[in-house]
């Protein structure tokens, strides 16, 4: 028995410093200590030893477990440890790395006309006006002085969301002005940005969705004056002092007279050339004296007040700002064409 417990100790600490991972430990542990391990079934022969030799083989089986014990625990300790190296070795992170820059976005170049524009209104008083998308054709057509009936209100040319005509994608800004003169008593110095929806098929020059920027003074004593002020004050502070403009004859139903407005050409300064297809003016916007029948739809006594109104599509303004020649191209969001503004 006594060659048969130095044996195991012998085998097992060999098989042990042998165990490459913690599994082949927990083997060794079950092969000798486990219920059917090679020591207890030693130990389960002690009943048959004399009284002489019991106590010491016991002792000698003891120190055997022990010294078992603590081999197995030191094998499974320093397995750990190089596990540990191993995962901090391959997880090492080099905080001297320079960091890698993020990529820094910028404005969308419609972002930036639009901001521009809001900008020089409200550099003049003006407030921002906004409101729904989805508006009623009353909103949109009929206070606008644009009857039933009218080629504007046509199911070719706007998105109409119910059936009976009276739920619409605005197809101008316009109705948010009806709606500051429906709840606000004059002086109104209002613009109303943003998105409007014809059902235009996409070109070169024309997209079911554009941006407008309409403008809405009314006051006591307002009259084209003001409105020729107003705009040419616009036109220097975006194209620089002094820029030339022409006001020409023209017809909105919600506005009485009309007229739109051109900014002699900066290419040729007047004489014709290629940007602006040899007219010598580049049309800018449409404006005029806000009709009465509007005002006095929304309660304002047009014996005490006037106003002016002008429209400007956005996206035009922006291509001829960055030079763009196919308004596809500010709404594909390519990057290649977004990362030069
Ligand atoms: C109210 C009364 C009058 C807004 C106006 C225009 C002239 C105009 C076009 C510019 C290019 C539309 O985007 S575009 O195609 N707009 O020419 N808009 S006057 O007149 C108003 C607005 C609101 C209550």
């Amino acid at each position: 028995m006594k060659r048969k417990l130095e044996d195991i100790r012998r085998e097992a600490i060999s098989e042990l410093n042998a165990a490459a991972d913690t599994q082949s430990v927990e083997g060794v542990r079950i092969k000798y200590l486990g219920k059917k391990g090679a020591l207890t079934a030693v130990l389960k022969q002690m009943g048959t030893l004399s009284d002489e030799e019991r106590p010491v083989m016991g002792q000698l089986a003891n120190e055997v477990r022990e010294a078992l014990t603590a081999a197995l625990a030191k094998r499974q300790s320093e397995l750990e440890a190089e596990l540990l190296e191993a995962r901090l070795a391959s997880e090492t992170l080099d905080v001297t790395i320079p960091g890698r820059r993020p990529p820094l976005g910028h404005k969308h170049p419609m972002t930036i006309a639009l901001d521009e524009l809001k900008d020089i209104f409200i550099g003049m008083g003006f407030a921002i006006a906004d409101g729904p998308e989805i508006e009623l054709a009353s909103y949109n057509f009929t206070k606008l002085n644009t009857a039933e009936g009218h080629p504007a209100r046509e199911w070719g040319d706007t998105f109409y969301m119910t059936e009976d005509s009276s739920v619409l994608l605005r197809t101008q800004t316009s109705p948010m002005q009806i709606r500051v003169m429906e709840e606000q008593t004059p002086p109104i110095r209002i613009i109303a940005p943003g998105r409007v929806y014809r059902k235009d098929e996409v070109d070169a020059t024309h997209s079911p969705m554009f941006h407008q920027v309409e403008g809405l003074v009314v006051d006591k004593g307002i009259t084209m004056a003001d409105l020729k002020g107003t705009l040419n004050q616009f036109v220097e502070q975006l194209y620089g002092k002094g820029t030339k403009t022409r006001f020409r004859p023209h017809h909105f139903p919600f506005t009485e007279p009309s007229c739109e407005v051109d900014v002699l050409c900066h290419g040729c300064g007047g004489a014709g050339c290629r940007i602006c297809k040899d007219e010598g003016w580049i049309e800018l916007l449409g404006a005029g004296m806000v009709h009465p029948k509007v005002l006095s739809g929304c309660g304002i006594d047009t014996e005490v007040y006037s106003g002016f109104a002008f429209g400007i599509g956005v996206e035009r303004m922006a291509m001829r700002r960055f030079d763009i020649t196919d308004l596809r191209l500010i709404f594909e969001n390519d990057m290649r064409f977004l990362a030069q503004f």
